[in-house]
């Protein structure tokens, strides 16, 4: 073997609940803002396609472990849905909710796969988004008591925790960029949205080390961007250290060292959009740092000084300090300009090892989206080689970082089979398993007989 990974390597995939479940008005689910915002906004989702099918693992999750287990899985990462397991946010839990995830659980340990549940993927409950989502500091309190509770539910046997899958999306999608609800465009109440998740994020590492649980971790998952400057002139050197402020940072510094950057507070400090903050918070943030750290990669950020200088009297954006550019070269869709640079992930894990503690991190999203791949289907599998190099090339650089000393402990590809996504409902495919539609039926792709391989062998 010429890249061979770590004794006890944690080889898997990742989904989210509201992605993959379906069964959204069964089981006693209340709604989320998925579900509202597909009633209300339809045509927002490509094909009219909505949440309340998917690839239906609600009924079908004993096949899908099934085929975890024979694709090599030694561990695998779910979220819970928060309606689902509380419907309405907060108050009694749901028992039909709380058998469901006993019983994947139990599964996926009697299939020898480690779960790794995270409690937040985007999936907000709609009464409490009612209340105002992330921007109530309630809604904060209610979050901590929703952690609380899958903790004493689900904590004997799960003992890799996660409180938040990518908390900055929802910031950019539901408040800067409006591809997510409730599609603001305000970057004072982004701020406050983005801070408010920050603190309920420490809560629940608070609440789940009171616990007491020496052997169980808890962590976040960040989508790292690297910033990426076209040029070494100062100009070009500021945009991108901003960039990386505004899009990486927010997150990482409080969730791993506990504190926020201060030019990213100065700079919020100058443009008069400080999010409202609460005595305590800051000893909150410090004394609750985040055990374990995984890491989406997808595409890096190539940044460029601004051309034109933003007119002062437009509404402040993360924009005025910075304008984004195009790398040529490989792209992940031929539809979509996702950039394929696979040395990104060994400058994060660099990254984290030398300004980060070389906190203990993992891959925990990485993966290859492709419209219409029904193209690629021959003697009844879909050939997907390109998902094959895409994943190869990333564990190369992955190994590497291993090699000079990062702390990075495994690897999940997304996603586990072909889901629904957000807005793009089911356009960009991305699992190892295939999913038809409308029979719901499941095929492995040739890269999935490619990654037991790997796990088998712990390298390849
Ligand atoms: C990540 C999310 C996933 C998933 C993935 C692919 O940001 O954590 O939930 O959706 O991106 O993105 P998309 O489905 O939009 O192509």
């Amino acid at each position: 073997l010429e890249y061979k990974f770590p004794e006890g390597f944690w080889w898997g995939s990742a989904t989210s609940a509201t992605q993959i479940e379906g069964a959204a008005n069964e089981g006693g689910k209340g709604k989320n803002i998925w579900d509202h915002w597909y009633e209300i906004e339809p045509n927002r989702f490509f094909n009219n396609v909505g949440p309340e099918s998917t690839s239906d693992f609600y009924h079908r999750y004993k096949e899908d472990i099934h085929l975890m287990k024979e694709i090599g899985h030694n561990t695998y990462r779910m979220s819970i849905s928060w309606s689902r397991l509380i419907p309405g946010g907060r108050g009694k839990v749901n028992p039909e909710a709380v058998t469901f995830y006993n019983n994947v659980i139990n599964e996926l340990i009697e299939n020898d796969i480690e779960p790794f549940v995270n409690l937040y993927h985007f999936d907000m409950p709609l009464e409490l988004q009612n209340e105002g989502g992330w921007e109530s500091r309630e809604v904060v309190e209610a979050y901590a008591a929703y952690a609380k509770e899958a903790f004493r539910l689900f904590g004997d046997r799960v003992s890799k925790w996660f409180t938040f899958n990518e908390p900055i999306v929802p910031v950019e999608g539901g408040y800067l960029y409006d591809f997510h609800y409730p599609n603001v465009v305000d970057a004072k109440r982004a701020a406050q949205v983005a801070y408010h998740t920050a603190i309920a994020s420490a809560k629940a590492v608070k609440v789940y080390h009171e616990l007491d649980k020496t052997d169980g971790k808890i962590g976040i998952i960040l989508n790292l961007t690297p910033s990426y400057p076209r040029s070494e002139n100062p100009a070009d050197l500021r945009a991108s250290r901003i960039a990386d402020l505004f899009f990486n940072r927010s997150f990482l510094d409080p969730a791993v060292l506990g504190e926020y950057p201060q030019e990213l507070i100065d700079i919020l400090t100058e443009h008069g959009q400080l999010p409202v903050m609460q005595k305590g918070d800051l000893e909150l943030l410090k004394a609750n740092t985040v055990d374990i750290l995984g890491v989406n990669y997808y595409q890096p950020r190539r940044v460029k000084a601004k051309e034109n200088l933003p007119n002062p009297y437009s509404p402040f954006m993360p924009e005025w300090f910075f304008d984004h550019y195009e790398m040529p070269g490989r792209k992940m869709n031929i539809y979509r300009g996702w950039e394929i640079y696979e040395k990104g992930i060994y400058d994060i894990m660099m990254n984290l090892k030398e300004n980060y503690g070389n906190i203990e991190s993992f891959v925990s999203e990485n993966g290859m989206g492709v419209q219409d791949e029904d193209r690629f289907l021959k003697d009844g599998q879909i050939q997907d080689d390109y998902r094959i190099e895409f994943i190869g090339e990333h564990l190369k650089w992955l190994h590497r970082a291993i090699q000079e000393g990062c702390n990075a402990k495994g690897y999940h590809m997304w996603t586990f089979m072909d889901n629904w996504s957000w807005s793009n409902a089911y356009k960009n495919r991305y699992g190892f398993v295939s999913v038809d539609v409308e029979t719901k039926e499941r095929s492995l792709k040739k890269s999935a007989h490619w990654f037991k391989e790997v796990s088998n062998n712990n390298g390849f």
